[in-house]
C-alpha cells in the first residue's frame, strides 16, 4: 500500500493543552508520525511518497468540506494572534471564550472583530493549540488525503494518508480535538466528486468522529460509522450517542457504536462486525477509514484494551469489506507503540486484500 506522508507535519508542534484547569504537555506530538514512518520503512510496508501539491485543486478539495470563512480564518490566525500582542509570538494560540448557540442573542452571521472571539467561534475546546505552522501543516495533510484518494481512484486497492495534526474532530467550520482540517472527510468528498456514488467512512479511533459526523449528517451519499468510547463519559462528550442517526435526507446514514470505557477486543470486534454489516448494506463503492490507534491498551488518554497483535485482525476484517480504501492517520498517543500498531493494521489489511 502506498503511503503519502506530510513533510511539513512538524511545523505543527503544540507545547501545552488545557486539561482540567491545568496546562499539560501536548499528547499529539510530531514523534507519533515519525514512529509510524520509521516502522513502515523497517518492515518495507509499501512505497513512501510526499504529495505533489496543485494549489488550486487542493484549495478546491478543502472548500468542498470546510466553510470559506473558516479556512480564511485558519490561514490568517497566527498573524492575527501575534497582531493582538507581539508577546503572543512566544506562545501558542488557545481559545478561552465560546458563544453559546441559541443563547443571549448569538448571531452566527456576524464575525466578531476581536480575534480572541473568532478563535472561540471557530473551535470547541481549549486543548488544540494553534501556532505559526499549523495552517501549512494541516493544509499539506489535506494534500496527503487527496493524493491517497487519487491513488485509489487510479486503481490501487488502498492508500494511506500519514499526516498530523489529525482530522476527524474538525467540522465544516470548527477545530478541536487536535484537528483543524478533516482529512477523512476531504478524502470521502473527493471520492464522491470523482464519481463514486456511495462512500462509507468507518472511524475506528477511540474518540467519536464528531467533525465527520457533522459534515455528512444530512446526506445520504456518505455513510458515517464510528466505534468509540461512550460520549456520556468520554471526549468529545456532546456527540456520538447511538440515537444520532442523521437528519433530513441523511436519516439512517449515520451509525454510532459507543462502547463503555474498559471495552476489550472481543466486544470491540463485535462492534466492528456491526459496522461492516452497515457498510455492506449501504452498498458502498469506496471506504475511508480514519485510523486511530488510541484503542490500544497502553494509550495514556483512552480507555479500550486492544493489544498490538489485535490490529492485524482489524486490518484483515477491514480488507474483507472488499472495497477501495483510503486510510487517514488519526489518534494514538502511546507514542513508542503507535508505529507498530499502525503497521500491524495496514499489513493485516494488505495480507488479506
Ligand atoms: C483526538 B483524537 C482526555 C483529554 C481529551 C482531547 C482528546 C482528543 C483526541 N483525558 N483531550 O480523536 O485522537
Ligand atoms: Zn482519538
Amino acid at each position: 500500500m502506498k503511503t503519502f506522508h506530510n513533510p511539513l507535519h512538524a511545523l505543527h508542534q503544540g507545547r501545552e493543552e488545557m486539561f482540567r484547569g491545568r496546562m499539560v504537555p501536548c499528547h499529539e506530538v510530531p514523534a507519533r508520525l515519525d514512529y509510524v514512518l520509521a516502522e513502515l520503512q523497517r518492515r518495507s510496508q509499501g512505497e513512501l511518497f510526499t504529495p505533489e501539491v496543485d494549489d488550486a485543486a487542493l484549495d478546491a478539495a478543502i472548500a468542498r468540506v470546510h466553510a470559506e470563512r473558516y479556512t480564511r480564518f485558519l490561514a490568517g490566525a497566527w498573524d492575527e494572534w501575534v497582531a493582538m500582542d507581539p508577546a503572543n509570538a512566544q506562545r501558542d494560540a488557545l481559545p478561552s471564550v465560546w458563544p453559546l448557540p441559541n443563547r443571549h442573542g448569538f448571531r452566527n452571521d456576524v464575525l466578531p472583530a476581536n480575534f480572541a472571539a473568532r478563535l472561540g467561534l471557530f473551535s470547541f475546546d481549549s486543548g488544540s493549540p494553534l501556532m505559526a505552522g499549523t495552517w501549512a501543516a494541516a493544509r499539506m495533510g489535506a494534500a496527503c488525503a487527496v493524493a491517497a484518494t487519487r491513488s485509489v481512484l487510479a486503481g490501487d486497492r488502498a492508500a494511506f494518508a500519514l499526516t498530523r495534526p489529525p482530522g476527524h474532530h474538525a467540522g465544516p467550520d470548527f477545530f478541536g480535538g487536535y484537528c483543524f482540517l478533516n482529512n477523512a472527510a476531504i478524502a470521502a468528498q473527493a471520492l464522491r466528486d470523482a464519481g463514486m456514488t456511495r462512500v462509507a467512512v468507518l472511524d475506528v479511533d477511540y474518540h467519536h468522529g464528531n467533525g465527520t459526523q457533522t459534515i455528512f449528517y444530512e446526506r445520504a451519499d456518505v455513510l458515517t460509522v464510528s466505534i468509540h468510547g461512550d460520549p456520556s463519559t468520554e471526549y468529545p462528550f456532546f456527540l456520538g450517542h447511538a440515537d444520532e442517526r442523521g437528519d433530513g435526507a441523511g436519516v439512517g446514514f449515520n451509525l454510532n457504536l459507543p462502547l463503555p470505557r474498559g471495552t476489550g477486543f472481543k466486544d470491540w470486534c463485535a462492534a466492528l462486525e456491526r459496522a461492516l454489516d452497515a457498510v455492506e448494506a449501504f452498498d458502498a463503492q469506496a471506504l475511508v477509514v480514519p485510523m486511530g490507534l488510541d484503542t490500544f491498551e497502553g494509550d495514556p488518554i483512552s480507555g479500550f484494551t486492544l493489544g498490538s497483535g489485535d490490529y492485524d485482525t482489524v486490518g484483515r476484517m477491514l480488507a474483507a469489506a472488499g472495497l477501495p480504501t483510503v486510510f487517514t492517520f488519526e489518534g494514538g498517543y502511546a507514542v513508542a507503540e503507535v508505529g507498530t500498531n499502525a503497521v500491524n493494521l495496514l499489513e493485516g489489511f494488505c495480507r488479506s486484500a
